[in-house]
Formats: C-alpha cells, structure tokens, sequence
C-alpha cells in the first residue's frame, strides 16, 4: 500500500524489462538443474543416502536398541555401554534428550544395518568429522546400510535444536580395523585392549 495513488490506475501491466526476463529465464533454468540434479547427485556426488523408513512406536524401539545393547555389549564407558555387533548385524541407535546411545564399534569395510530413531522429539543425527546428516523423528525407523570406510572415533552430534541440552547430545562410533595376529588368529586392535583389562 502507497501513500498516494499510482499516476496510473493500470501500473502493473507493463511489458517486462528485458534484463529482468532473462533473471526469470535464468533464474527458472537454475530451478529445473538443481531439482533434477537432487536425483543426479545420489549417484554422482553419492550425497544422499539410499534408506528404508518404518513406522515403529517409540517404546518398542527402545525395546529393540536395549535387547541389541544387552546382545552385544562389550565394555562400558561413563555408564554408557559399548556395544560391538557382529559384521552384518542390525544395529540400532537412539536419539534422546540429551544423547545418542548407545556407544557403538565396528569393523572398517564390514556392512551393518543401522536402525535410526527417536524416543521423543526429533534429532538431527550428525557424524562427524564425515559430515553424514540424517534427520531422526519419534515413531520413524530409518535403516540405512553402512560401511565404514576408514578407522578411528567418529562423534555424533544433534544437529536439530531440541532443547536446552541440545549442545550436550552427543555419541560416538568406534571404528577397528581387522588386525592378523600371530598364530593367523583374527582379532580387532580394541577385542584386543579388552582383552587386556
Ligand atoms: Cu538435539
């Protein structure tokens, strides 16, 4: 709304300017590239994971991750159990306020299922320094399958603001690599240190 009335009733009908027609047609063209490049990249830049989604109600994941984390427990770190599943396993991963659990181990180049969800608001599951972002929702069971592809601790933040102890959600994921002990024996470096305890 102006002040005073356009000199002109009609002031919207104007033949376009014809810089601002090619910002429209440029602009439009853009549009179409990225829309149909949010498919390309998957395979090209291999920036989106490929997942499965299932309804599941929030008790009865937190059933699932606590069977999977009594299965396989390891050791403990800080009360927070390290679970170490087999090659191949599903493992299952919770987000709640104000932490990811639990602590999970794996073997680099073995594939797992991991099954994401919430037990209450949404998370935004962030694996670092790798930078893989997956948006985490109650009542949501995401499956991705994944393959670590390098060794080391991985940390997982929350990167969806949930609250005031957003900026404490953290986790982490060890990943081994399979060591050939003497004898031929395969044993991961961390069995290892476990084993020395
Ligand atoms: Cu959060």
């Amino acid at each position: 709304m102006s002040v005073t009335s356009p000199q002109s009733r009609v002031w919207w009908k104007e033949p376009v300017e014809k810089v601002e027609l090619i910002w429209v047609v440029v602009a439009f063209a853009w549009g179409i590239f990225m829309f149909v490049f949010m498919v390309a990249w998957h395979f090209i830049g291999r920036q989106n994971l490929s997942n499965e989604t299932y309804r599941v109600a929030p008790s009865a994941f937190e059933k699932k991750a606590e069977d999977f984390a009594k299965k396989y427990q390891a050791r403990e770190e800080d009360g927070v159990p390290v679970v170490k599943p087999p090659a191949g396993a599903d493992v299952y991963l919770l987000g709640r306020t104000f932490q990811w659990w639990p602590i999970l181990e794996l073997e680099k180049g073995q594939s797992y299922r991991i099954h994401l969800s919430s037990l209450d608001l949404q998370h935004g599951f962030s694996l670092q320094p790798t930078n893989i972002n997956i948006q985490v929702h109650p009542g949501l069971e995401h499956i991705i399958t994944l393959t670590p592809t390098a060794d080391g601790t991985f940390g997982i933040i929350c990167n969806e603001y949930c609250g005031l102890g957003h900026h404490t959600m953290t986790g982490k994921i060890y990943v081994t690599q399979k060591k050939v002990a003497e004898g031929g024996a395969v044993a991961t470096a961390a069995a290892k240190i476990g084993e020395a305890k």
